[in-house]
């Protein structure tokens, strides 16, 4: 009779075997909800895992392979605007300037650490960003989670701001600068993952698009809100295919290698931005229940009505 392997030989096939039937959320991530003063607001599923997503979200909807990336060769391509083939939503979150919104990931893997960037970008349509093409929206900074690198106490990787939003439940507070004018914008919400950064096309972006609807004091969009000011430059802004360059020192960069600095991708922060410090990024806020997403007419908006249908797909 042969001996029984011992437990020590059978463990990297056990190891082996569990890896397998890990569920794949453990494997990059998509934006579940947001929540605006504790209101809920539905991201879209690229993974179909949690149903239809429904006619109402405010996410865009893509034709990514559930929780896939987009790696640097793509960065000069319409990939990278809103992930593949992103497609506007219809409604859009209300919100006001100088709020706080709390951005719900579906978990987020702790070897995938970097950058976390959030950018705005105005829309001009009679019907907000409903019916938008990603490729004319410029894009202003308002986050870019600096340093980005915290520390590399204990040595490389080191403690980033993926760690930060890991600590605070898979969740970042995106400040919405207080003067922001009102009306119609996208919110471009991005971690940039460099556990592969080292090798050639290894960094993996994972955009994500969400209508807004700034409200003016009045809720409409046509009053501007005491001291507002154009918080974006507008045209100086920049479109989505001029944001990175694969070889940008934080695009091509080995975090196994103690870093002395890291160079955050992208443009700088606009002035006026409302970053949330990294010591406020903690778990702030819990759902109160379901917001009201909008649809925008002109300067008015109203409630998405139920009965609307979304065309979203869900790839399968
Ligand atoms: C990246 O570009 C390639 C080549 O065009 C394309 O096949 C692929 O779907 C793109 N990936 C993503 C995630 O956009
Ligand atoms: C943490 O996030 C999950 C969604 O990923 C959510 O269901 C849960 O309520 C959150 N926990 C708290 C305490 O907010
Ligand atoms: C984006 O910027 C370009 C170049 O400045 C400009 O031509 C275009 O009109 C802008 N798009 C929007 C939607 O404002
Ligand atoms: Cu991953």
């Amino acid at each position: 009779m042969a001996p029984l392997p011992s437990l020590r030989l059978l463990w990297p096939s056990i190891l082996l075997a569990i890896t397998a039937i890990l569920p794949p959320a453990l494997a990059h991530s998509h934006i579940n909800y947001i929540l605006i003063n504790g209101l809920l607001y539905r991201g879209f599923d690229p993974t179909g895992r949690s149903g239809a997503t429904p006619a109402n979200t405010i996410g865009w909807s893509t034709t990514a392979d559930g929780d896939e990336f987009v790696p640097p060769s793509n960065y000069s391509t319409p990939d990278i605007i809103c992930h593949r083939d992103g497609a506007p939503a219809k409604s859009h979150a209300p919100v006001k300037a100088g709020d706080r919104i709390h951005i719900q990931w579906n978990g987020w893997p702790q070897s995938h650490h970097g950058p976390v960037l959030s950018y705005l970008a105005p829309c001009g349509g009679s019907d907000g960003c409903a019916s938008v093409d990603g490729a004319q929206l410029n894009w202003t900074k308002i986050d870019n989670s600096a340093p980005a690198l915290l520390s590399e106490t204990g040595g490389p990787p080191g403690n980033w701001a993926t760690d930060v939003l890991i600590a605070s439940n898979n969740s970042w507070l995106v400040g919405i600068p207080a003067g922001l004018a009102p009306g119609p914008y996208v919110l471009r919400h991005e971690i940039i993952a460099l556990h592969y950064a080292n090798k050639p096309d290894g960094a993996q972006n994972y955009p994500q698009c969400l209508n807004l609807w700034v409200e003016g004091e009045t809720g409409g969009g046509a009053a501007v809100a005491a001291g507002a000011t154009e918080v974006l430059p507008g045209a100086g802004a920049t479109p989505a295919t001029k944001l990175y360059r694969a070889t940008d020192p934080g695009v091509s960069v080995d975090i196994y290698k103690t870093l002395t600095t890291y160079a955050i991708p992208g443009p700088t922060v606009v002035s006026g931005a409302a970053p949330v410090a990294m010591a406020e990024q903690k778990m702030v806020s819990l759902s109160r229940g379901d917001g009201t997403p909008v649809l925008v007419k002109g300067t008015q908006t109203v409630a998405f009505p139920s009965e609307t249908p979304g065309g979203h797909r869900v790839r399968r």
